[in-house]
């Protein structure tokens, strides 16, 4: 699994064996730890829920290669796509310091590797220590298709809470019987939702409490006394999860890659994007416990997937055979989902800590939330109103580029791949999260375009996130790529500029690379846009991101060398 190179392990021994003494020029030695991998994208027949079937993997298996890397270290990983599909892998919170080219969402980057082809990612691991995951960034590909990505403090150095006994990653994710890319092409034909998934996984099994998937469950030994560290990612497409242990509470200890405050609590929400760290101490009668995960639905009257997944905690010398269950949140329980996600907040003393940029230069307002479009003459539509579902952020729904990649298009000045017109604030103001605007059909209606936002080098941007009531109100996970945010304020309703500005956290508050809006309700964020490129900013879930939740900020360069964009690598795909 860990695949170092032969100069990268020499180094890390080299490095470990000076650190005592010579911590500078350890650290100085250590920075040139080169981490490989050869991703080989392929067919893999497997057994699940008592059908067999294909799906798309990363060297045989899913999840894919656990990566493990330093803070400092450089990343090369090479993929070659054998399977049927177009490909690209997107690095999810890694920042891509002037390696925008590596970031990899299609023909947003990069165009896709496609079938036959391949390409080489090349990134380096700066300012950023935690858990992170890579997934494929086409379609729905990352059903199947991602692994996690362990960003270990810089060599020499350790974690801001005490060392952990071991360490487990805990990847959740969600599976379809069905082909993945037939559940799409199916809901983009037909206008209409598309058919939800069978079940949930704890890395790559669905757990006692699906039929035929007894065996395989996954299983963690522990030893009475000990405290472990457990890296949650929610991997699943389309749904928020609440985790659970039995009898077992856990402590907080990181979010995207940004510690925090250790924060004590008996249930965890995680948005898909999103990854949790949690210390966990094995300080209950010996015996055997699940870990349980179910969705967090937010969006009221909305067909989801409501089984849940489990994992087992198994106590060194436990005897037992029935672990015991614990009791998830409903699956609308909003106020517990509040109440975890805005109670986090930043390590200030700890690595990697940066303080919230106090002058604002560019200050936008984005409604992001569900619309349709028309679904077109002749054509019947499964959609609200017969029409056809969309998604958008401020009544512009994305459509991404098929000819070149937007930062292709940027890079060589390309005009005709997108514009650049996409406004502060919505054109058209209205009462954002009245339910009684929910289907009015002088707000409902959206179109598509390829419209994004330009961006200064180092300027700072804060970003209202607006939920609307269009078609329902519902929890969206924003995502941006190449960056970390600052979440400042959360709340319900329309956002009051005057009022809610005073709720600012601007001393400690979480960083983030996707930050779940509360339902019928508003975030905010606030960066400094210090790297040039392209960056994608979406809702990660997928069915909205497919339906158009999304834009693009594309950050110029700042003049310097060490500003600016080097041209792409040889190999980059071509359209
Ligand atoms: C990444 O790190 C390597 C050294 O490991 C350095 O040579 C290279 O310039 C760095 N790349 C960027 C884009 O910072
Ligand atoms: C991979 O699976 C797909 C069906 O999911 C099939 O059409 C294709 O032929 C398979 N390719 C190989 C190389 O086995
Ligand atoms: C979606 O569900 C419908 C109804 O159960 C079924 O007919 C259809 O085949 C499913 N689509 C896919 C792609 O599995
Ligand atoms: C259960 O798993 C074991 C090993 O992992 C395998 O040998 C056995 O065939 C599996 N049993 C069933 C019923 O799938
Ligand atoms: C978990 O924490 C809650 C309070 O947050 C406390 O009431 C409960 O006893 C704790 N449970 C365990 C097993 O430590
Ligand atoms: C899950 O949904 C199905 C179908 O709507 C329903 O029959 C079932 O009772 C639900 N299960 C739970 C645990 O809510
Ligand atoms: C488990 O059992 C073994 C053998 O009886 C014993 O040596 C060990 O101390 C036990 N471990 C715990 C945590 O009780
Ligand atoms: C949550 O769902 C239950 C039934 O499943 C319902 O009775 C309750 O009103 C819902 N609560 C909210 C806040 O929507
Ligand atoms: C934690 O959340 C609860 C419920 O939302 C809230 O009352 C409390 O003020 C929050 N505490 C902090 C420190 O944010
Ligand atoms: C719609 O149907 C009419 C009559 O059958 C036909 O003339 C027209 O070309 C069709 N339009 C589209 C967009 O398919
Ligand atoms: C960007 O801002 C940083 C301080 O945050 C400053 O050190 C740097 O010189 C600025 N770079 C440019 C190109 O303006
Ligand atoms: C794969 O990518 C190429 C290049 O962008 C594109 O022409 C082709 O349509 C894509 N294939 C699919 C099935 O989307
Ligand atoms: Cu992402």
């Amino acid at each position: 699994m860990r695949a170092l190179s032969f100069s990268a392990v020499c180094m890390g021994r080299i490095s470990l064996l000076l650190a005592a003494a010579f911590t500078l020029l350890a650290s100085s030695l250590a920075s040139a730890a080169v981490v490989r991998h050869t991703f080989t994208v392929q067919n893999l027949t497997v057994q699940k829920l008592c059908q067999e079937r294909v799906i798309t993997v990363v060297n045989g298996k899913s999840p894919g290669p656990l990566i493990h890397i330093h803070r400092g270290d450089r990343a090369i990983i090479h993929v070659i796509n054998k399977s049927p599909y177009n490909i690209t892998i997107h690095w999810h919170g890694i920042f891509q310091r002037l390696t925008a080219w590596s970031d990899g969402p299609d023909y947003t980057t990069q165009c896709p590797i496609q079938p036959g082809r391949s390409y080489t990612y090349r990134f380096n691991i700066t300012n950023q220590e935690g858990t992170l995951w890579w997934h494929a960034h086409v379609n729905w590909l990352r059903a199947t298709v991602y692994g996690g990505l362990i960003l270990y403090p810089e060599r020499g150095h350790s974690y801001p809470f005490p060392k952990p006994h071991k360490e487990y990653p805990i990847i959740l994710a969600e599976w379809w019987n069905a082909n993945v890319n037939d559940v799409l092409s199916q809901a983009l034909a037909s206008g209409g939702a598309p058919n939800i998934s069978d079940a949930y996984l704890v890395n790559g099994q669905p757990g006692d409490l699906y039929n035929c998937s007894k065996n395989g469950t996954y299983k963690i030994e522990v030893t009475h006394g000990k405290t472990y560290l457990l890296r949650i990612i929610n991997a699943a497409l389309n749904n928020q999860l609440f985790f659970k242990i039995a009898n077992h509470n856990m402590t907080v200890v990181a979010v995207d890659a940004t510690y925090t405050t250790p924060y004590h609590t008996d249930v965890v929400l995680v948005a898909p994007g999103q990854t949790t760290d949690v210390l966990l101490t094995a300080d209950q009668p010996i015996g055997s416990y699940y870990m349980a995960a179910r969705a967090y639905a937010s969006a009221a009257g909305v067909k989801f997937d409501n089984t849940t997944t489990t994992g087992i905690l198994a106590y060194e010398n436990t005897t037992s055979t029935s672990p015991l269950l614990p009791t998830l949140p409903a699956y609308n329980d909003t106020n517990t989902a509040h109440k975890f996600n805005s109670n986090i907040t930043g390590l200030v003393s700890g690595p990697c800590w940066r303080g919230v940029p106090k002058e604002v230069d560019e200050h936008m307002f984005m409604t992001v939330g569900l619309g349709l479009v028309s679904c077109g003459r002749n054509a019947t539509c499964s959609g609200s109103l017969g029409q056809r579902f969309a998604a958008s952020i401020s009544n512009l729904s994305f459509q991404f580029p098929t000819k070149l990649s937007m930062l292709e298009a940027h890079f060589y000045n390309v005009s005709g791949i997108y514009n650049a017109s996409f406004p502060d604030k919505p054109l058209a103001p209205f009462d954002y999260t009245n339910s009684s605007n929910s289907l009015n059909q002088s707000l409902i209606m959206t179109s598509k375009s390829t419209t994004v936002k330009k961006l200064k080098f180092n300027s700072t941007v804060e970003i209202v996130f607006q939920d609307t009531a269009l078609i329902g109100v519902e929890n969206h996970p924003m995502h941006i790529h190449g960056l970390n945010f600052h979440v400042l304020a959360q709340g319900f309703g329309n956002y009051n500029s005057s009022t809610d500005r005073k709720k600012f956290n601007l001393v400690n508050p979480q960083m983030r690379n996707t930050i779940g809006v509360p339902v019928g309700g508003w975030a905010v964020i606030r960066f400094k846009a210090n790297n040039p490129g392209v960056w994608l900013l979406h809702c990660h879930l997928d069915v909205h991101l497919s339906w158009g939740l999304a834009t693009a900020l594309v950050v110029d360069n700042g003049g310097t060398p060490s500003s600016t964009l080097p041209p792409p690598p040889s190999n980059l795909p071509k359209c």
